[in-house]
């Protein structure tokens, strides 16, 4: 076994397009023969600048099957010529972590093994996804190119060489590769030392009276181990301050998603010990959720008070902010702080992928996405743990100001002096996908009536009515490279500033998942209170009316509702 490359022949499997975030499929269909040496060859064939001599980054989040996948890819690169691997621990690397390796070795990229938030096991999802020399996500030209050539591929080559131990860390070599395998935490720690102030996170910590309680939680994703050194090690709080950090390939069995629904058991502890300060991260370390006694604050306004706070409480950002930007379904809270700080903001479509570009550029500073996705150009991809220290970074600094505030506090502050965006989205997880992309054209066909701008739209169970502004199919130019995205999801724009949008997820890995998202601006105090669902319904009956959805999905209620105050999981019904 001296690393002889041997060229096996092999026929293209369909679907093998790269989606919002990676290939995502069920484990059994990467196991079938052939599956994951073609999508991972073709990798190495579509590889901007080619694979000869290159440098890489390989983990993820330990789901089912990684393993296996790690010793292909190390096989497979080894006979397109790529020079080095540098491995986490059991080949696991949180995707943040990957992130700042790519970017603080200065490699030339890296492979991810993660479906992120989607279960894991033997009859539940893995991903493969390619990451470019910036740390980020790879742009659509090298997803699309990736694509094309899984569409005509004959034959892979492999290198005969034994499996490599990925238990053990240090420098090794296999047949022709240089690999180095590195504990999964220490260098995403420091990078988070050199951005926060963990000195000011400890004093509000042990010297506030009450001490704050807290409490974070992995899923049983690869952040257990990253937690555990922060929470536990750095900042001296007791083991019982973590739950669920062992990375597990199977994620105990449940859905490593950090929303109110599946993190119910942090919820739950929050709510009976009456804990101040709660968060949880998804599969692959990549996603946030913040949760304290009695409050829960959206993705779309925790990106936006991060922003607003994060030259005070950030070290990172006290030489200033670039510029700011959100997903397109993301409510608009951020772009109002942009505009009092007198920032640029940009609209992207759903996608990490999308704000790689302006962080490149130097015009983007801090940028998130509805779907629990916070982060900064301290990497190119969203990142759960530091979005969580960044929210002690605040109620650190709040406690300065205003001794004993709580997440309770600095929410209402900023609605006070921003006004508030409600927001609500709805998944319909599971539907038959002609039934979906039959809504989408009804509602494509809806839009492009002449007189549907202008017309207005009646909510059912009350008077509440809508003008339409304007209605449309998002489309993004990049403005840095001049790459054009279309079809990034169906808008409809209201006079008084309200939003419809309809998207169709890309992340699934079956069927079809509709995403209906909602959101209304108020800046009428007495409504700060409500919860979302209340003053959201009519738009709700709205834009149920208008897509048809129950017609066209046969679906009479979502999966998964994420709202303001709570996100209850209903009925499945089809
Ligand atoms: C979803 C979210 C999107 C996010 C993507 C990847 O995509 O809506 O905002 O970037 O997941 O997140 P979709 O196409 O299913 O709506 V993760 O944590 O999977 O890397
Ligand atoms: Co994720």
């Amino acid at each position: 076994m001296s690393g002889q490359v041997k060229t096996i022949p092999t026929k293209p499997f369909s679907g093998q397009k790269p989606g919002t975030s990676g290939l995502r499929k069920k484990v059994k269909v990467f196991q079938q023969e052939h599956y994951t040496e073609n999508f991972v060859q073709a990798i190495f064939t579509a590889m901007p600048g080619g694979s000869q001599g290159k440098t890489l980054v390989l983990g993820g989040d330990g789901r089912y099957f990684s393993p296996e996948a790690a010793q292909i890819i190390l096989k497979i690169g080894a006979a397109n010529g790529i020079s080095k691997f540098i491995l986490g621990q059991n080949a696991l690397l949180s995707t943040p972590a990957v992130s700042a390796l790519i970017r603080s070795l200065k490699t030339d990229g890296g492979i991810l093994l993660t479906a992120s938030h989607n279960p894991g096991g033997p009859d539940e999802d893995f991903g493969i996804k390619f990451n470019i020399s910036n740390g980020g996500p790879a742009p659509e030209e090298v997803t699309n190119g990736i694509y094309k050539v899984t569409e005509t591929i004959t034959e892979y080559k492999i290198a005969e060489l034994p499996d490599l131990d990925l238990s053990k860390t240090g420098d090794f070599e296999l047949g022709p590769l240089k690999i180095t395998i590195v504990d999964p935490v220490s260098n995403y720690l420091s990078l988070l030392k050199e951005i926060f102030d963990f000195d000011l996170i400890s004093s509000w910590l042990h010297n506030t009276t009450p001490k704050p309680t807290v409490l974070f939680d992995a899923l049983n994703g690869v952040t257990g181990p990253y937690g555990h050194a922060i929470f536990v090690e750095t900042l001296g709080l007791p083991e019982s301050s973590v739950q669920q950090c062992v990375p597990m390939s199977d994620f105990g069995g449940s859905h490593p998603d950090p929303n109110l629904t599946y993190a119910h058991a942090l919820v739950e502890r929050v709510e009976k010990e009456n804990i101040e300060f709660g968060a949880a991260s998804d599969g692959d370390g990549d996603r946030n959720m913040i949760y304290g006694k009695g409050a829960f604050v959206t993705p779309s306004d925790s990106v936006a008070i991060i922003a607003d706070w994060a030259e005070k409480a950030i070290p990172y950002f006290k030489g200033g902010i670039k510029g700011l930007a959100r997903s397109m379904p993301t409510s608009g809270a951020i772009d109002i702080v942009a505009k009092a700080k007198g920032l640029e903001v940009f609209e992207v479509p759903t996608g990490w992928k999308f704000f790689g570009n302006l962080m490149d550029a130097g015009r983007l500073s801090i940028c998130g996405e509805e779907s629990f996705g916070t982060g900064s150009d301290h990497i190119r991809e969203k990142d759960g743990v530091w979005a969580i220290v960044a929210w002690m970074s605040i109620l650190a600094a709040a406690n300065k100001e205003q001794p004993g505030a709580g997440i309770n506090d600095v929410l209402l502050k900023h609605w006070k002096k921003y006004g508030r965006s409600f927001f609500s989205r709805y998944d319909y997880e599971g539907c038959e996908s002609e039934g979906a992309e039959a809504m989408m054209d009804h509602l494509r066909k809806v839009f492009a009536s002449s007189d549907f701008a202008g017309s207005t739209l009646k909510a059912t169970s009350s008077d509440a009515s809508f003008k339409v502004a304007s209605a449309d199919d998002f489309a993004y130019t990049d403005p840095i490279d001049g790459s054009v995205s279309t079809k990034q999801g169906l808008y409809i724009k209201f006079e008084d500033g309200s939003r419809i949008i309809f998207r169709l997820s890309g992340t699934g890995s079956s069927g079809a998942t509709v995403r209906l998202y909602v959101e209304k601006y108020s800046q009428n105090e007495s409504e700060y209170g409500l919860d979302a669902q209340v003053g959201l319904k009519p738009l709700i009956e709205v834009a149920l009316s208008i897509s048809k959805l129950q017609e066209y999905t046969k679906r009479d209620k979502p999966n998964v509702i994420t709202v303001s105050h709570v996100a209850v999981l209903k009925d499945f019904v089809c």
